[in-house]
């Protein structure tokens, strides 16, 4: 990603004391609020052997306009229930230079122009990048000018999810005025053909919060910042092995230390405390996060309202009689009693569906001819 793609860095910064006996004052942690931006991922379910399973990723920002955002989702498992679908693709980034200075055919001296500018040659780099699906439309983000959902490992198991409403130059497309409850972007996950003896059909999206350089939210107020520093203090005893001593005194006076050595506790001289930055948490009254799931169902077949193997027979019929005129229970999964394939299951047309097949000669249960009504 090229440099005005990125977003601003937050400064490293490194702090060192040394004091003695010194009394620190640490930040209050009764200060919390409520969180100021919230990203919630979706629970879904869906059937072994799916494709493009749609998993919303929503956002409220009640105060503020979300003009960026960088997440990185991960499944808390091997890619063994669920995948998102990844394709390597060789990407090319193309600059324009004007030379400046030539030593005989060699430029000696070139820098960047712009492409609409007299250049003197062009420079094209590739490199190999992983990509993964995923659906804009009807969200928030679908006028946006820059979404791109790159894997970092390849393998499946991981999506960076980065959006910019608006690039430099050319118009403006504005973020996402302040709302609840929109959906910022869809990631597509396929359901593998897991088998229905497997117990844990469970695969959570978990989005990162480890690192500053994957979790972004970039919102119209550009101070704001998601990242608190985390001061770590070390604190080490010390004795002095060496003393200045001013001997025109009486009794002499001990004026400086000149040598120091360092001791695991009392006796001690001096105490040295050391205050480094060292790593950045999540500020939680400032971005909420909710992580979501993915759950892979029992495998059914289509038309077995009564789910013992068969579908479209005399007990099926009798199963929908009961579920519909004298309450039984559903079908599980309900998908299983969508006999016509209306996507409504165990109703008055299904019933209808199975009376006309096992009774008049119509066509079978979830076949082409009757999802096709
Ligand atoms: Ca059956
Ligand atoms: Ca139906």
């Amino acid at each position: 990603m090229s440099s005005q793609l990125s977003f601003r860095k937050v400064t490293f910064l490194t702090l060192v004391a040394m004091i003695l006996l010194a009394a620190t004052a640490m930040n209050s942690p009764n200060d919390i609020q409520t969180c100021e931006v919230a990203i919630s991922i979706a629970d879904i379910t869906a059937f072994p052997n799916t494709a493009d399973n749609p998993i919303a990723i929503s956002i409220d920002n009640p105060l503020d306009t979300l003009l960026g955002f960088q997440l990185w989702i991960q499944l808390d498992r091997s890619p063994d229930i669920v995948i998102f679908k990844t394709d390597s693709l060789t990407e090319y980034d193309t600059t324009y230079w004007k030379c400046n200075a030539y030593s005989g055919p060699i430029c000696t001296d070139s820098v960047i122009v712009p492409s609409d500018s007299a250049w003197d040659f062009i420079y094209i780099d590739t490199f190999e990048v992983v990509r993964a699906d995923f659906d804009t439309a009807g969200t928030l983000i679908a006028g946006w000018e820059y979404v791109n959902v790159n894997s970092l490992a390849g393998n499946g198991t991981e999506l960076i999810i980065t959006g910019i409403a608006d690039l430099p130059g050319g118009s403006v497309t504005p973020g996402i005025a302040p709302q609840s409850g929109g959906t910022l972007v869809n990631i597509l996950a396929d359901a593998l053909d897991v088998s229905d003896t497997v117990v844990n059909r469970t695969a959570n999206l978990i989005v990162n919060t480890t690192f500053v350089d994957n979790l972004n939210i970039v919102i119209s107020d550009l101070n704001w910042t998601i990242w608190q520093p985390v001061l770590l203090w070390d604190t080490t005893f010390w004795v002095c092995t060496d003393w200045l001593i001013d001997t025109t005194q009486d009794p002499p006076d001990t004026i400086d230390c000149v040598s120091w050595e360092q001791t695991s506790g009392p006796p001690w001289d001096s105490i040295l405390i050391v205050a480094d930055t060292l790593y950045y948490v999540l500020d939680t009254t400032k971005l909420c996060i909710n992580h979501g799931s993915l759950e892979v169902l029992q495998s059914y077949v289509c038309g077995d309202a009564n789910g013992d193997g068969t579908p479209g027979n005399i007990l099926d019929l009798t199963f929908l009689v009961d579920r519909i005129f004298r309450g039984g229970p559903p079908s599980d999964p309900l998908e299983a009693s969508d006999l016509n394939c209306d996507g409504d299951g165990g109703n008055i047309l299904d019933l209808t569906t199975a009376v006309d097949f096992i009774f008049r000669g119509g066509d079978p249960v979830c076949s082409a001819a009757e999802c096709s009504k």
